[in-house]
């Protein structure tokens, strides 16, 4: 497992980008000069200005990645450039789906309660493989140290991971349909009379319409669908109801699919139906350490804000009073077709837009496409080496921030303080404040130190960034079952089972079961070619996404990319464990090394995201090689709530690599 120096190791790396740079060739060329900060300004300056002059400033994209402290600050920056086309990789494939289920649901965001004392007396894991990847901003850790205290365990993942074999129940479940199987145990819960009768009287709104609509959904109706036998799917119903406090431990593999938000909310019925909400041990409500991020969207017009894209269509994902984002395939459409009008610049931050959204390819043509384009990063990247402009973003040692997520840390707010210059490198937040001033624009020109603080004075802490210095971290107090006073924030103010929001999104406000577009069953034919199912993005231990693989202790642990594969499957097609394997779509075709896996079905392959080769030849790394992101789909149907496209339950076949088609090297 990596040591206490695996943060020097990055910090300090000897590929970190230290300076400013400016490609010097035709997009994609990887040549590049070294350039001051300021000529960096300058150039991006005047090139938004003019961009912004001609085509509106919704023709101007920011894209983030994953929630890192930056996140906040990009919607920051797009809403002060007066575009309100942001995008994330995850968001309508990660955590948001849950975020934006929890408050139609609950009118908040549930999260697990590690700190009461009370640990959960039953931890279900769905989708999600927390011993490892600490999923949501919640450490890892907390996943350990209620493991210690002996729960009863529920898995629904289709691999053997080491929870799953330390489980009481694994259902291993065909990628792609929680949602029939989440359905079936509320059938089983609700027809055998498990429900927390009290709460769900007092406190529910919708129980008898979701009592009927369910009774369809038995195990037995399941059982074909998810491939968990239907006695299988009663004993974990029953064990997750009869168990208090039990605890709901979702993941990302569940919102990888373009029907996912119905998915999320029928998994997020279980806990409340149960009566495990807002329980010691159970779900819980983080409390408000921190004051609202001033995001700027009031500083943007509402007829340019109706311009997001996707917004005429994905309600929820788009939703002014959440964390609305735009859509990314609309977003990629309007750099490549310009409609319905053209964005022409993007803005990335601590994002690998190539290895870690859907469809490489047609990623790869957009940015193409586009009159500028601007990557900050830590290290260089296949996708900084499209950019125009290069900059040497700050690691979180380098930085100042303070953080109070609910799911990160529950009951208090923390900082961080910068403790080392690299180079010259700067923190996403520096950049982005200095961009706008150097625009001149109007909102947004505030010290980053005063944003912190005026954050900080909003929450219940009380205390200003210099007063944290002192302590590092405040614990907020916790209380539980806050709805006794004051109900839930819904328009009921009840647990709404029944969606009065989605209802009158014109969504379904009672949650159902749709086959994955693309799966043996929906598409029979395409299933001759392509017989095996493809499920992606399982963690690795050692990497974070597309991240580290130029940290050379934490390749040593893990040099290859692995898909994991049943092993009669694998002899079927004569690959032994260890081989270089194809693994093949429609779409295109990748090589990652076969790992035998005796506990896989054996219709399933789970092949590794996130994989490039920072050591291969610039300016591509490799990254056309092992990148599973070449066999995704980003291409509609989408999740009509969320805009979700498909990164998980496609269809695939593989085959053994011939050692003559494999580079003199061996690998990649
Ligand atoms: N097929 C498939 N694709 C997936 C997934 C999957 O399971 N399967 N998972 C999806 C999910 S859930 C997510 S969230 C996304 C993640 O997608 P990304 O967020 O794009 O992935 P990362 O590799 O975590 O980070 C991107 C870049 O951020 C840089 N970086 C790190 N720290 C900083 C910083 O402080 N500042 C700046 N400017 N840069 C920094 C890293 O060097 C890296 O190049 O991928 C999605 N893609
Ligand atoms: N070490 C490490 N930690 C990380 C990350 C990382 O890359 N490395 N990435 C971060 C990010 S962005 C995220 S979103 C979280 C993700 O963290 P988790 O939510 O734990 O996600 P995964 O490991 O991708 O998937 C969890 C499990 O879902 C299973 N699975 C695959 N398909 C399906 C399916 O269709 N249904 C069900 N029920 N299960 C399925 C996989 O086999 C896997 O064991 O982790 C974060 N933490
Ligand atoms: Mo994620």
């Amino acid at each position: 497992m990596p040591d206490r120096t695996m943060t020097r190791d990055i910090v300090y790396h000897p590929n970190r980008l230290h300076t400013p740079l400016r490609r010097i060739g035709p997009r994609g060329s990887g040549k590049w000069e070294r350039i001051s900060w300021d000529e960096a300004f300058d150039t991006m300056a005047e090139k938004l200005h003019a961009i912004r002059d001609e085509f509106g400033p919704e023709s101007v994209a920011i894209g983030t990645g994953t929630g890192r402290h930056l996140i906040i600050w990009m919607p920051r920056l797009a809403h002060a450039l007066g575009t309100p086309n942001w995008i994330e990789p995850g968001f309508a494939q990660c955590f948001f789906p849950r975020v934006n289920a929890g408050f139609i649901t609950y009118g908040d965001f549930p999260v697990s309660d590690f700190i009461s004392g009370t640990p959960p007396a039953c931890m279900m894991f769905w989708g999600q493989n927390s011993t490892i990847t600490g999923p949501g901003g919640e450490p890892r850790f907390c996943t350990h140290t209620a493991l210690a205290h002996n729960p009863k365990i529920i898995v629904i993942d289709p691999r053997e991971t080491e929870l799953a074999k330390r489980a009481d129940i694994w259902l291993r479940v065909r990628p792609g349909t929680d949602d029939a199987l989440g359905l079936a145990m509320l059938n089983v819960i609700i027809g055998e009379d498990l429900i927390d009768r009290p709460f769900v009287e007092r406190w529910t709104y919708g129980f008898d319409a979701l009592a009927e609509h369910v009774r369809q959904y038995t195990p037995e109706w399941a059982e074909p669908i998810t491939w968990v036998p239907a006695d299988k799917i009663r004993a974990a119903a029953r064990l997750f109801a009869q168990t208090k406090p039990a605890m709901l431990k979702w993941g990302c593999a569940i919102e990888h699919t373009p029907k996912c938000f119905q998915t999320v909310r029928t998994l997020a019925l279980l806990p409340a139906i149960t009566g495990n909400i807002d329980v010691p041990g159970g779900w819980v409500f983080g409390n408000e350490g921190l004051g609202p991020f001033p995001l700027l969207m009031d500083k943007v017009p509402p007829e340019t804000l109706a311009k997001r894209l996707g917004a005429d269509r994905f309600k929820v994902l788009t939703n002014e009073r959440g964390f609305p984002g735009a859509h990314i395939p609309s977003v990629l459409e309007a750099m490549r077709e310009g409609t319905p009008y053209p964005v022409k610049a993007f803005l990335v931050f601590g994002n690998n837009t190539l290895t870690t959204y859907a469809n490489t390819r047609q990623v790869y043509e957009s940015l193409m496409k586009l009159d500028f384009m601007v990557v900050a990063d830590l290290f260089m990247t296949p996708t900084a080496e499209l950019a125009d402009i290069v900059l040497p973003a700050a690691h979180w040692p380098e930085v100042d921030m303070v953080m109070g997520y609910p799911s990160l840390a529950n009951n208090g707010v923390g900082i961080l303080q910068k403790a080392v210059q690299v180079g010259e490198c700067k923190s996403d937040d520096e950049i982005v404040t200095e961009l706008i001033r150097r625009m001149e624009l109007e909102h947004g020109t505030e010290p980053v130190h005063e944003v912190l603080d005026a954050v900080l004075a909003a929450g219940t802490v009380g205390l200003t960034f210099e007063e944290m210095k002192e302590k590092g971290f405040v614990t907020v107090p916790m209380r539980f079952r806050k709805y006794e006073t004051g109900g839930f924030r819904t328009p009921t103010g009840k647990v709404e089972l029944y969606s009065t929001i989605l209802a009158h999104m014109g969504y379904a406000p009672l949650p159902s079961y749709e086959e994955a577009p693309e799966s043996p069953y929906s598409a029979p034919d395409l299933a001759r070619d392509y017989p095996l199912v493809l499920t992606t993005g399982q963690r690795i231990p050692f990497f974070f996404n597309s991240e580290h693989r130029q940290v050379a202790k934490l390749r040593r642990a893990k040099p290859d990319p692995e898909a994991e594969i049943h092993p009669d499957t694998a002899a079927h097609y004569g690959i032994a464990d260890g081989d270089w394997m194809w693994v093949e779509n429609q779409r295109g075709r990748i090589r990652q090394r076969a790992k035998y896996s005796p506990g896989l079905d054996p219709r399933v392959v789970a092949a590794e995201h996130g994989w490039w080769f920072p050591e291969a030849p610039a300016p591509e790394y490799g990254m056309w090689t092992s990148n599973v992101n070449l066999l995704t789909s980003n291409e509609p149907p989408y999740d009509p709530a969320m805009g979700t496209y498909h990164l998980r339950a496609l269809l695939c076949r593989v085959s053994k690599v011939d050692p003559a088609d494999l580079p003199p090297s061996g690998g990649c």
